[in-house]
Formats: structure tokens, C-alpha cells, sequence
């Protein structure tokens, strides 16, 4: 980011948060759930998003975006933050990502040296937040009420953090490893947002820190100039504005582990409906899912002509096998022709030429993994929101 770009960012930031306010000046989407009407808004780096709150910024990508192309751009990547104390101003010639605790030999690396001193590379990863889709949660639960799109797919550059674990040299005992970001909580009271990960995942490789999303700089409101990358596990690990790793003796046990982003301990990581689970565990991996992004809720299509629907799966790294499709509201099943495979933490995109008859069809999306993992038919429910994957439909009307 160039010193222009900093005093936009903080320009905009101000523009953006001002107009948010000016309600009637605003375009609005409506998500199909009650009280889905939001504003779509402009915020720094970003192209038109969906806001769910300005303070801290929270944008939703439109499910259109889906569509153009597997990978998401950065300007339509979705943004979501705990605490409204963000960096105002972050300069990457004085940054400095330290690494300390329980290691022989702590570290503080500039972003030059990060860039220089350790082999850098890539993955293609779903970044996706534990409760996308949670508007759609029946009963309703709290927080916040997102459609489906608070997932993105990026190419993400950087550095394993197993190398620079290995410049530091674990000590003895080091059991997890922690993650703070340079955001801030407003007032006291609010913990930061720190969070974890044992240290056998932080070392597997694949775990990165990376400073660049689809060829370019992190935008500022996904992370810049470092984040976290955990292919396959939920957002929340992935840790931005990232400028301390700190190694423990202890599982740590701080508010964002402990007590935030936990789920039922069980087979089916769900409660009866407006029950409380008694034991949870730390939210870990994503379920499998797959959407229809060719065709929105409501589309006409011709009766007369091929259909091509298409669309996405993902899945918490267990690769994609099949992606099965039902025209008449699951009936009747087919599979789908899987398109390039851009490696097991992507989403991966999926086609089926249909011919419809006249009148209204429920079309079916269901993905099932290598392993056997697939989706529920009928959704399941927990108390915070999380983890939503129900098989989707998607009604259209051939004529
Ligand atoms: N520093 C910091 N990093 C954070 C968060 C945060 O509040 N602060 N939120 C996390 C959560 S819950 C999610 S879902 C992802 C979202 O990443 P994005 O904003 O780049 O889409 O960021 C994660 N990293
Ligand atoms: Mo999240």
C-alpha cells in the first residue's frame, strides 16, 4: 500500500462509514430471509458490497459474484471484524512480524526479510466465516444475519508458517501457537482477538502467513499486510493485520477459544432446536457444501432448449468427489461434471446440462467427499449459528 493508498483508505474509510448512514441515498438488496434488507455500500479498496455493520466493518459478497469466476476478486472478497479498533494506518517499511514464547530464538522479521528470507508460496483456499448463511438459521439465532456470502476463494502468496517456527526453534513443551492482529478492541472490557492452533497444525506446511491475494497486495480490509491462512478451517483462525505469533506450554485459553466459536461436541455439531449443547469444542474444519451460482432463486430459463446449470462445492479439505444435482426437488438424482481442479482447499466448479418442461423446478445441489462426508438433507440447528449446510434448492421457471 503507497502512501496515496493509506490516506484513501483512511479518506474513504470516513466517506464510506458517513454514507452508510445516509440511508435514502443508498441502493439496498434484500436477502431472503425476514428483516434481510440491507444497504449496498462502497468501503475503501472494495467495489459495491453488501454491509452488515460499519463499525467494525462487516461486507457481504453479493452471490452474483459467484458466478464470474472461481476465484473471488479481491474487491468483492467479503470482510468481517470483531472489534472497531482497527490499524488506521499501517506503513510496511517499519511493520514488524514477531515471533516469540516458547522458542530458543524470538523473532521480529520486517516484511522485506519475510519476503526474502523464507521460500514463499502459494494455495488456493476457501476463506469462509463460521456463520455464513446464518440468516437463514430457523429458529433465528443471534448474530450476525448473513445470506451466503461471507465466503471467497483466493490465491493466496506467502510463507509457511512451519519455516519461520523452525527459524525460531520450538522449545521443548511448546503446545500451541497464538495469533494477534493489530486491531484493537474500542474500550476495555472487549478481549482482543487472539486465537489458536495446536502447534502439530500450526507446522503441517499448509498453514501460511500470507502477504498477497490473487497477485496483489492484501486489501487493507482483508488483512494488510499479513494474514493467516488455514486451508479448510473456518475464517476465524485466519488471522488479519497479523503481527504477533506467540508459542505456548498451555492450550490456551483465551475468550475467542474458550468461550467464542464453539460448537456441539457431537457426530452432527448440532442441538435441538433452542437447546444448549453441554459440551462444545473449538469450531475446527468446514462441512462440505455446494451452491448453484448460474441461476438465481427465481430465474426463467427456456423449456425449449438445454439448461446449463452450474455452480461451486467446497469442502474442509477431504477433496470433492461427486456433485449430484435433482431437477425435481430430490427425487431423482444426477451427477454433475466437475471442471479444473484447482487443488482441495478451492472451491471446485461443477456443470449439468438439464432440459426443464414448462412450469417451476427445485433444483438440488449436494456434494459428497472422497471420504463419504455429504450434506444434510434437512438442516440442522445450534445455538450460535454455525456451520450451516443443508443441502441448497434453487427454484426455476422454465417457459
Ligand atoms: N485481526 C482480525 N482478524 C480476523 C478477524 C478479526 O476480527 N480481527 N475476524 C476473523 C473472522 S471471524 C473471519 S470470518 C475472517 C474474515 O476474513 P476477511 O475479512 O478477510 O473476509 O477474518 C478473521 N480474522
Ligand atoms: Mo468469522
Amino acid at each position: 500500500m503507497t502512501e496515496f493508498d493509506r490516506r484513501l483508505f483512511l479518506a474513504g474509510a470516513g466517506a464510506a462509514l458517513l454514507g452508510a448512514t445516509t440511508k435514502d441515498t443508498l441502493d439496498t438488496v434484500t436477502l431472503p430471509f425476514g428483516n434481510g434488507t440491507r444497504p449496498l455500500v462502497q468501503m475503501p479498496g472494495k467495489r459495491k458490497m453488501i454491509l452488515l455493520t460499519t463499525r467494525p466493518p462487516q461486507l457481504e459478497t453479493p452471490f452474483a459474484v459467484f458466478s464470474e469466476s472461481l476465484i473471488t476478486p479481491n474487491d468483492a472478497f467479503f470482510v468481517r471484524y470483531h472489534l472497531s479498533g482497527l490499524p488506521s494506518e499501517i506503513d510496511p517499511r517499519t511493520f514488524q512480524l514477531k515471533i516469540g514464547g516458547h522458542v530458543n530464538a524470538p523473532l521480529s522479521l520486517s516484511l522485506a526479510e519475510l519476503k526474502r528470507d523464507f521460500p514463499v508460496s502459494e494455495i488456493v483456499a476457501v476463506n469462509q466465516c463460521s456463520g455464513n448463511s446464518r440468516g437463514f438459521m430457523n429458529p433465528r439465532v443471534g448474530g450476525g444475519q448473513l445470506g451466503n456470502g461471507a465466503m471467497g476463494n483466493a490465491r493466496w502468496r506467502g510463507v509457511a508458517l512451519k519455516h519461520l517456527l523452525a527459524k525460531a526453534g520450538l522449545r521443548e513443551g511448546a503446545r500451541q501457537v497464538t495469533f494477534n492482529g493489530l486491531d484493537n478492541p474500542p474500550t476495555d472490557g472487549v478481549p482482543d482477538f487472539v486465537k489458536a492452533l495446536d502447534v502439530d497444525h500450526a507446522i503441517d506446511g499448509e498453514v501460511m502467513v500470507a502477504f498477497a491475494m490473487n497477485g496483489e497486495d492484501l486489501p487493507f480490509l482483508n488483512g494488510y499486510p499479513l494474514r493467516l491462512v488455514v486451508p479448510g478451517h473456518f475464517g476465524t483462525y485466519w488471522v488479519k493485520h497479523l503481527d504477533e505469533i506467540t508459542v505456548v506450554d498451555v492450550d490456551f485459553d483465551g475468550y475467542w477459544m474458550k468461550t467464542a466459536y464453539r460448537i456441539p461436541d457431537n457426530d452432527c455439531v448440532c442441538v435441538e432446536p433452542g437447546t444448549k449443547p453441554d459440551k462444545t469444542v473449538p469450531i475446527a474444519g468446514f462441512n462440505v457444501r455446494s451452491f448453484v451460482t448460474s441461476h438465481a432463486d427465481g430465474a426463467q430459463v427456456s423449456a425449449a432448449r438445454t439448461t446449463e446449470l452450474r455452480g461451486i462445492a467446497f469442502s474442509g479439505g477431504d477433496p470433492v468427489r461427486q456433485v449430484l444435482v435433482s431437477t425435481d426437488d430430490g427425487r431423482s438424482w444426477q451427477a454433475a461434471r466437475l471442471g479444473e481442479d484447482a487443488g482441495r482447499y478451492s472451491f471446485r466448479e461443477w456443470r449439468l446440462g438439464v432440459t426443464l418442461s414448462k412450469g417451476r423446478h427445485a433444483i438440488k445441489v449436494r456434494a459428497q467427499t472422497t471420504g463419504g462426508e455429504t450434506q444434510p438433507l434437512t438442516a440442522s440447528w445450534q445455538p450460535a449459528g454455525y456451520m450451516r449446510n443443508v443441502v441448497e434448492t434453487v427454484q426455476v421457471e422454465a417457459v
